[in-house]
């Protein structure tokens, strides 16, 4: 698919898959390090789920490992983020000078359970730091899934509702009239493609995590793109945004640890401008 075909799709179904950006030859290697770094760091994963659980807030679903800021423990992929098929995507919505605002790695293991129905940040109303509803016609961040396996509907390809990005609200706090977000909804599909493919959606369009039906692990990467103008400090632990709107409300937030130097001076300067905005000191 071309580029404009893809940026026509996001705008129209508010979705699009992008195929071959990491070639089949690569993907195996990235996803077996990957796989690897998660399982090592496993154990902090659960403990950060069950501390937010705890707190009374919604994790995503049971069954997932994540782990967060992965490109702080190997930059295999990195490349791949500032291909100029990506960057023509978001560029054509957000113009230059983009950021990447989350680089998490996720294994959705074999009996995961079903999430909830959201929007991303900043729209999704679980979150401390969230724009309200209704919201303006108009893209604040873009989100991508890369595809580390095939995504299928046996393994949990996210489960996608074709056009409610062109909605003004959400379903993340489960307080909307007539919809249940924990429950199947009659449009939904599962966003299915091949391993090494990019899975681009505007961060307004309503997902879940779908459950894995399979015996193998379904990995992915999650990476979202921002335009300069958003304000990504409440996102960044440390800045004093995050501060004032996450911690001393004891909220839940999406959040970012920042790249440490060492990862960030590994990165090409195409994919440094990317991650300027959140370097360790
Ligand atoms: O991993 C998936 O399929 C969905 C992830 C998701 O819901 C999210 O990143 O917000």
């Amino acid at each position: 698919m071309e580029t404009s075909q893809v940026v026509r799709q996001i705008r129209m179904s508010g979705y699009a898959v992008f195929e071959n950006i990491i070639p089949a030859n690569e993907v195996s290697a990235i996803r077996k390090e990957v796989v690897r770094l998660q399982a090592e760091h496993d154990a902090e994963s659960r403990a950060r789920q069950e501390a937010t659980r705890a707190k009374g807030h919604r994790i995503g679903a049971k069954g997932v490992g994540v782990l967060k800021q992965v490109i702080n423990y190997t930059q295999c992929f990195a490349p791949y983020l500032a291909d100029r098929r990506i960057m023509d995507v978001a560029e054509t919505f957000f113009g230059p000078y983009v950021r990447i605002s989350c680089t998490d790695a996720v294994v959705n293991c074999p009996g995961n359970e079903r999430g909830y129905w959201h929007a991303d940040w900043p729209y999704n109303q679980t979150n401390a730091s969230n724009v309200k509803a209704p919201y303006p016609d108009c893209m604040f961040h873009l989100s991508s899934i890369w595809m580390l396996t095939d995504f299928s509907a046996e393994n949990g390809a996210t489960f996608i509702i074709p056009g409610s990005h062109n909605t003004t609200d959400n379903p993340s706090k489960g307080d909307l009239q007539d919809f249940d977000h924990e429950a199947p909804y009659p449009t939904e599909a599962n966003a299915s493609g091949p391993a090494g493919s990019v899975l681009f959606y505007d961060s307004r369009l309503w997902h879940a995590v779908a459950p894995n039906l399979s015996n193998e692990p379904r990995v992915a990467l999650i990476v979202r793109y921002a335009p300069w103008w958003l304000n990504l400090n409440p996102t960044m632990i440390g800045r004093p945004e995050h501060t004032a709107m996450v911690l001393e409300t004891g909220g839940k937030n999406y959040e970012s640890t920042p790249i440490s130097r060492e990862a960030y001076t590994a990165l090409s300067p195409g994919v440094q401008a990317l991650y300027g905005h959140f370097v360790a000191d």
